[in-house]
């Protein structure tokens, strides 16, 4: 099946490259660059939203889910761009939002405009607490608490975003059948699957409860984090609501074309992997971001990748993350020499990887001043400090693409929306295309490597993972050693081999019974 063999590349719109010369990137932008996607080996794209938005959260808040924001193009641009897409073998994977909808969706402006609206049902409406304020102690993601007043019909609405981005009711069927309609306009234009946003959080609990305290909350920590989520999030229903949609996509499969759901689902393993029971073919395994990169040590990435394995069933295939769209980039979080050994790993483990655009330059963190801030999530705490003193929120990470050492890295003719990062004249594509050293080339070797079958579908076994050194197998023929440490180090091998690749990208030779690991070293072994 195509989707356990490829590897997905995640594109930002906003950020990936302007065709029209306003700042800001859109779907022509995309179309030029598939070139360069295709040399780079991935197969399927994911594309963050580019609907028709208000853009308060940069298009997850849609207010039209079937027509595209002209900040981006048109939907004849989208035709063409997936058309040529398929033309070069690359499958496209688009970004469904369907807990909230834009406050100006023309569903919730009907809902809103009154009680008896027939439409008032299709959103999370409550009577406001006995004593006045929110029917309950729920808290946003960005912020605030997860209900907002409406002054002209007297009741609260949910929202566990923006204000503005009001959530749908997915208990109400009709909800459910417009959504499903929503899938199948895009199938029908021939798209190959959904990256489907926040799917744990369809459904909250239909009483309304409070949530209960979180012991481990400390001031300065986020409002959400006050309390635990065992209302809001997972609910036993968001399950069916994921079967009724995983029905839609098989509509629309074939063998061979299958249609794929990813999940967005930020939950500890043994929630997570129920969603593959609920039909989602890949529910994003976040791991190594929220628990991995922030204790970069060999028995913690191991104890992560073996409590997966061991939670799978064979039907179930595993899937692996190390940046997005809304977390810090990879090289700024452990550093880019270990950005480099992280990629070894993520080609290397068992199961689909998805890569954020950028990351197979090494790319880092963007340093936005205050007066750039441009993420609703960082606006809403300002004043307040995140790393380094810097502002919080997600634009760090949404820095455009640096193509060229042209002026704005040749992104964009004009100021382009976030600031370039201004190390682009010496990272950017056509540098690294170049080098052959460089990550650029590092990422395409790893992902040409990764098409060897028993890397793809070998089991996966630990050989160790203590003092600084994390080495396992891939089926019988393939052994990855990967050195955390900036120091020497050796590891015994079980038989003979020969170096496939190492992230240094200066040798390939035959090794005896003990490899010799470099500084930052990570190396690919072909076992005799
Ligand atoms: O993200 C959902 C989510 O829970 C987090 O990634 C969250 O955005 C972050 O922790 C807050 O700082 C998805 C999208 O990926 C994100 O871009 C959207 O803002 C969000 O849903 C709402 O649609
Ligand atoms: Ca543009």
């Amino acid at each position: 099946m195509w989707w356990k063999e490829a590897v997905i590349y995640q594109i930002y719109p906003r950020s990936f490259q302007d065709a029209n010369g306003d700042g800001i990137g859109d779907l022509e932008g995309i179309r030029r660059r598939l070139p360069y996607l295709k040399g780079l080996g991935v197969d399927a794209l994911w594309l963050s939203p580019f609907y028709k938005s208000p853009m308060k959260d940069f298009g997850y808040d849609v207010a039209d889910y079937c027509d595209v924001d002209p900040i981006f193009g048109t939907l004849e641009d989208f035709r063409r761009l997936l058309e040529e897409a398929h033309r070069l073998g690359l499958r496209v994977l688009i970004d469904l939002v369907p807990n909230h909808t834009s406050d100006q969706h023309p569903w919730f402006l009907e809902s809103r405009s009154s009680r008896d609206n027939p439409k008032r049902d299709w959103y999370v409406w409550a009577d406001p607490a006995p004593g006045g304020g929110p029917p309950n102690n729920w808290q946003s993601f960005f912020g605030g608490p997860a209900w907002t007043f409406d002054e002209r019909t007297g009741q609260y609405y949910l929202h566990q975003f923006l204000p503005e981005q009001p959530d749908l009711n997915w208990r109400n069927p009709e909800v459910r059948a417009a959504i499903h309609e929503v899938m199948r306009f895009w199938l029908r234009l021939g798209v190959d699957g959904f990256r489907v946003d926040t799917l744990w959080l369809l459904a909250e609990d239909l009483l309304l409860r409070d949530e209960p305290g979180n012991p481990d909350w400390r001031p300065g920590m986020w409002d959400r984090g006050r309390h635990l989520h065992i209302h809001m999030e997972d609910q036993p229903e968001t399950h069916a609501y994921v079967r009724e949609m995983r029905y839609v996509l098989d509509e629309f499969s074939e063998a061979g074309r299958e249609r794929v759901m990813v999940g967005e689902i930020y939950l500890p393993f043994p929630q997570l992997v129920r969603y593959y029971q609920a039909g989602c073919h890949l529910p994003f395994n976040f791991h190594l971001i929220f628990r991995g990169l922030v204790d970069w040590r060999p028995e913690n990435i191991a104890r992560i990748v073996e409590e997966y394995e061991s939670l799978l069933t064979p039907w179930d295939w595993p899937n692996w993350v190390l940046g997005n769209h809304d977390q810090p980039r990879v090289a700024s979080r452990i550093g880019e020499a270990q950005a480099r050994v992280a990629a070894v790993l993520l080609f290397t483990l068992r199961g689909t990887p998805t890569w954020y655009y950028g990351d197979e330059l090494g790319m880092v963190n963007g340093e936005i001043p205050w007066e750039k801030v441009q993420d609703p999530a960082a606006l809403r705490q300002r004043g307040r400090k995140g790393e380094h003193g810097l502002p919080p929120g997600r634009d760090p990470c949404r820095t455009p693409m640096q193509w060229d050492a042209s002026p704005y890295a040749g992104f964009s003719t004009a100021e382009p929306w976030l600031p370039v990062n201004p190390d682009y004249p010496t990272r950017n594509v056509a540098l690294e295309e170049q080098d052959p050293r460089s990550m650029l080339n590092l990422v395409k070797r790893l992902i040409a490597l990764r098409k060897d079958k028993e890397l793809l579908y070998g089991a996966y076994r630990t050989h160790r993972a203590e003092g600084g050194v994390y080495a396992y197998l891939r089926g019988e023929g393939w052994l990855v050693a990967l050195n955390f440490t900036d120091k020497e180090r050796a590891l015994d091998l079980p038989r003979r081999g020969r170096v496939a690749l190492s992230t240094h990208l200066d040798r390939e030779e035959g090794v005896g019974g003990r490899l010799l690991l470099r500084p930052h070293e990570g190396v690919v072994l072909r076992l005799d």
